[in-house]
């Protein structure tokens, strides 16, 4: 396993990961912080959304504590024309790709029809039914391929596309279709799993056998594990192998070993499948904590600790503010994105609405 920053914090390079030990070697401090940063900012995002949900103003919240270096990580792996498909715990990748992070909550509230534009953000769409988006993914990476933009050494030009997906999800079949279509067509992909070790209440060990990092190699993608909770580990290997996507040379699969410390959703009881000592145990390998130490450990103090403190508690502030400032959208959109042109079926169904809505009366 790829790991580079030890739960107590210390950096070491295991032998024969020389290369990803040198692409962290290569960062500047500014770019460290900014990892550091950004961790702190969608764990507090993380906890300011399910106290929205508690208080009923999200529909649902679909937290991913625990897994912020996973997602940071990886996240700021991904080149500049490279392209992101999610699954729905990915904020944290969302918020290294410029998506508003407020489109999530309004998802989350019901008051948007998806919540960003991929063509701005090269970050699709979140996919609520499992694996459809790793499907897309190779689909949209075979035709990266036919359009000639990998491997031809322009940096402007060339891009990969990354997919990622729950431990649970592999289970499903379109993941197999998914590798075995990226594998013949040396597609431009790097699949990335975070095994976060449950898929709701079902434990990974009902999901394989074998370990996931495998799981591409009857296929013909090789793949490699990743300590998930390590931010440098998982920003060296999502940037090299997505390098490697990019110039040609086909598909990589990274398992990125985490631990979901919440619920599965705010809809959750965790406590009803898994053990209290079994999540204690993985908060002891907190991605943020041991990223702290690191970084103090390189001489950065208490005043960006503090300032980057100060600057969740801004965004709790900012994020509340707006969204109890949200208007209900008009119940007319319902029908708006449905067929690009007027469709006799849609303006029956309108004219049905309109008047079940004036026999309703004024119920804003
Ligand atoms: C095709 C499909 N089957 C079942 C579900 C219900 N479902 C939602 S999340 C989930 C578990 C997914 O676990 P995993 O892939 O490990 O991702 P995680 O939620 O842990 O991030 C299931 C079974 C679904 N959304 N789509």
């Amino acid at each position: 396993m790829l790991q580079l920053l030890a739960a107590d914090g210390a950096y070491g390079v295991p032998k024969g990961y020389e290369k990803y030990g040198k692409i962290i070697e290569g960062l500047d401090e500014e770019t460290l912080k900014t990892f550091y940063r950004d961790m702190a900012r969608i764990r507090r995002f993380d906890v300011e959304a399910t106290a929205l949900q508690r208080q009923g103003q999200l529909g649902l919240w679909v937290p991913a504590i625990g897994q912020e270096g996973a997602q940071i990580g990886s996240g700021y792996g991904v080149g500049q024309n490279d392209h992101i498909f999610p699954s729905y715990r990915e904020h944290g990748v969302a918020l290294t790709h410029g998506v508003e992070l407020m489109s999530i909550l309004k998802i989350m509230r019901g008051v948007n029809h998806g919540g960003w534009d991929p063509n701005e953000t090269r970050f699709h769409h979140y996919a609520i039914v499992l694996a459809t988006q790793v499907l897309h993914a190779v689909g949209y990476a075979m035709g990266v391929k036919l359009d000639g933009k990998v491997g031809t050494g322009n940096k402007d030009e060339d891009l990969a596309v990354i997919s990622y997906l729950g431990d649970g999800a592999t289970a499903e079949g379109d993941v197999s279709e998914s590798l075995l279509f990226a594998a013949v067509n040396e597609s431009p992909i790097v699949f990335f799993i975070q095994n976060n070790q449950w898929a709701i209440s079902s434990h990974i060990d009902s999901q394989t056998k074998t370990p996931l990092y495998t799981r591409g190699e009857g296929f013909g993608v090789p793949g490699m594990r990743i300590d998930g909770n390590d931010v440098l580990a998982c920003y060296a290997a999502t940037q090299h192998h997505m390098d490697n996507a990019r110039a040609g040379q086909g598909p990589f699969l990274l398992e990125a070993l985490t631990y979901r410390i919440g619920a599965h959703t705010t809809s959750d009881d965790p406590s009803k499948y898994r053990e209290e000592a079994e999540v204690e145990t993985w908060k002891a390998k907190d991605p943020l904590k041991r990223f702290e130490i690191f970084l103090r450990r390189q001489g950065i103090n208490d005043d960006f600790f503090e300032q980057v403190k100060i600057a969740g508690d801004d965004l709790a502030k900012d994020i509340r503010e707006q969204t109890f400032a949200l208007k209900n959208p008009p119940l007319e959109n319902i029908f708006n994105h449905v067929y690009s042109e007027q469709h006799p079926e849609i303006d029956k169904q309108r004219a049905w609405l309109d008047a079940y809505e004036a026999q309703m009366g004024d119920h804003e």
